[in-house]
């Protein structure tokens, strides 16, 4: 449902695109946490139309010129080796007045073409996974020759682990709504953890692994894939491509994608990793890549998945104990799951149990995976 005041306002954004008056309906879309998404049906053809979160980007500006030099880059990359460049990577749509967002009430939005492809919040099959594995392989090796240093750091330090653990620090201290005392358990896990929050940070300052483009933000349904064949198609959501580390991309995809369960579930006896998707996707990952990985990251890799897990589950925690500003809750949530914040960092934590619980065994995935290219 959309209500009248985001009507108005969304007629107006739609006017900086379309004709107003060829709109078919406007539908909210898609079950990113972060922007609020809006698919625009006409007679013939559909468009994506996204407002960026502010609170997150403070320069949605600087978000739209990376997008911008990224998506054409690996559309000329997709051309230049002979293949079909739709559908390779977002298309961003201009406004009547060619600019690549619409500033409306002081907030920034932009306009996609919508692809006729599909994404999953959650799936067990297995070939979903190997796919996933290689378009993020794959999304590498276009932007192999593109240099990391042309990116603007819209979100600084968005994978530094330790200093996500400082502000989390903070926020104990802070302890604006007086949550503190409801997650003592959850505070000490982290900081029993503490020592894992350096170790990839460190490996990229001290060059032991390479600062490449990284997506940062590979969970399942930031990856489109075809309707009838299920084969990848592109990675979208590319707000968060910066200079980083390969290892979080291997790591967040099967930080979820890897889970028997969603983020949400508070069963935490359901929350176990199916070890055939980290196979899977193990699979397509390294093949996409064998060429540009190094063995050092190879190494790191499960290292990786365990990082990002225990950041994702402190960036949780934080938040729940700053009241839910980065992870907002919707209305309807604020009154089913008010401490919704908390159990997706209680099942993050339960994850990384796992994942420490299975070290060897993940390591020795990698390991026959290696093997068998
Ligand atoms: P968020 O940052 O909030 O996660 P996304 O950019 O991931 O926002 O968009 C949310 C969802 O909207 C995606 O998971 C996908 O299902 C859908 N979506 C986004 N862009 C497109 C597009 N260009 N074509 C089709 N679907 C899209
Ligand atoms: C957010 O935007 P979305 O929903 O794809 C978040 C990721 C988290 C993820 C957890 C910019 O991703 O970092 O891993 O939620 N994106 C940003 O579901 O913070
Ligand atoms: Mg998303």
């Amino acid at each position: 449902m959309i209500n009248l005041n985001y009507k108005e306002e969304l007629k107006q954004v739609i006017s900086e695109y379309f004709n107003y008056d060829k709109v078919k309906d406007v539908k909210v879309y898609g079950s990113g946490l972060i922007n609020k998404t809006y698919i625009v049906i006409f007679e013939e053809t559909s468009y994506i139309l996204q407002k960026v979160n502010d609170y997150v980007f403070s320069s949605p500006i600087g978000v739209m010129y990376n997008i911008d030099l990224v998506t054409n880059h690996i559309r000329k990359k997709v051309i230049y080796e002979g293949k079909n460049y739709r559908n390779s990577t977002l298309t961003l749509i201009k406004t009547i007045n060619d600019k690549n967002f619409a500033i409306v009430n002081d907030e920034y939005w932009r306009c996609y073409t919508c692809i006729d492809g599909i994404t999953f919040d959650k799936t067990d099959d297995l070939n979903i996974f190997y796919e996933t594995g290689k378009i993020i392989g794959e999304f590498q090796h276009l932007l192999s020759d593109f240099n990391p240093s042309l990116l603007t750091d819209n979100i600084r330090d968005f994978h530094n682990t330790y200093l996500r653990y400082q502000n989390f620090e903070k926020s104990i201290k802070l302890d604006i709504v007086k949550r503190k005392n409801t997650c003592l358990d959850e505070i000490e896990f982290v900081r029993k953890r503490v020592n894992i929050a350096n170790i990839i940070s460190n490996a990229l300052e001290e060059g032991i692994i390479p600062k490449r483009v990284v997506h940062n933000d590979t969970k399942l349904n930031n990856i489109m894939f075809n309707k009838n064949n299920r084969k990848a198609m592109c990675l979208i959501d590319l707000d968060t491509v910066m200079k980083g580390s390969i290892l979080y991309d291997y790591g967040d995809a099967l930080r979820l994608g890897a889970s028997c369960s969603s983020e949400d579930e508070i069963d935490l006896n359901k929350v176990k990793i199916n070890f055939d998707i980290v196979y899977a996707f193990t699979k397509g990952f390294l093949e996409a890549t064998k060429n540009l990985i190094t063995n050092s990251e190879i190494k790191l890799l499960i290292t990786g998945y365990y990082t990002i897990t225990y950041e994702l589950g402190m960036r949780f925690l934080t938040d729940y104990l700053d009241n839910d500003k980065y992870f907002t809750l919707t209305e309807k949530q604020k009154k089913s799951r008010p401490k919704l914040n908390l159990e997706r960092a209680r099942n993050q934590f339960k994850l990384v149990s796992e994942i420490e619980d299975n070290f060897e065994k993940l390591e020795d995935i990698v390991k026959q995976v290696t093997k068998e290219l």
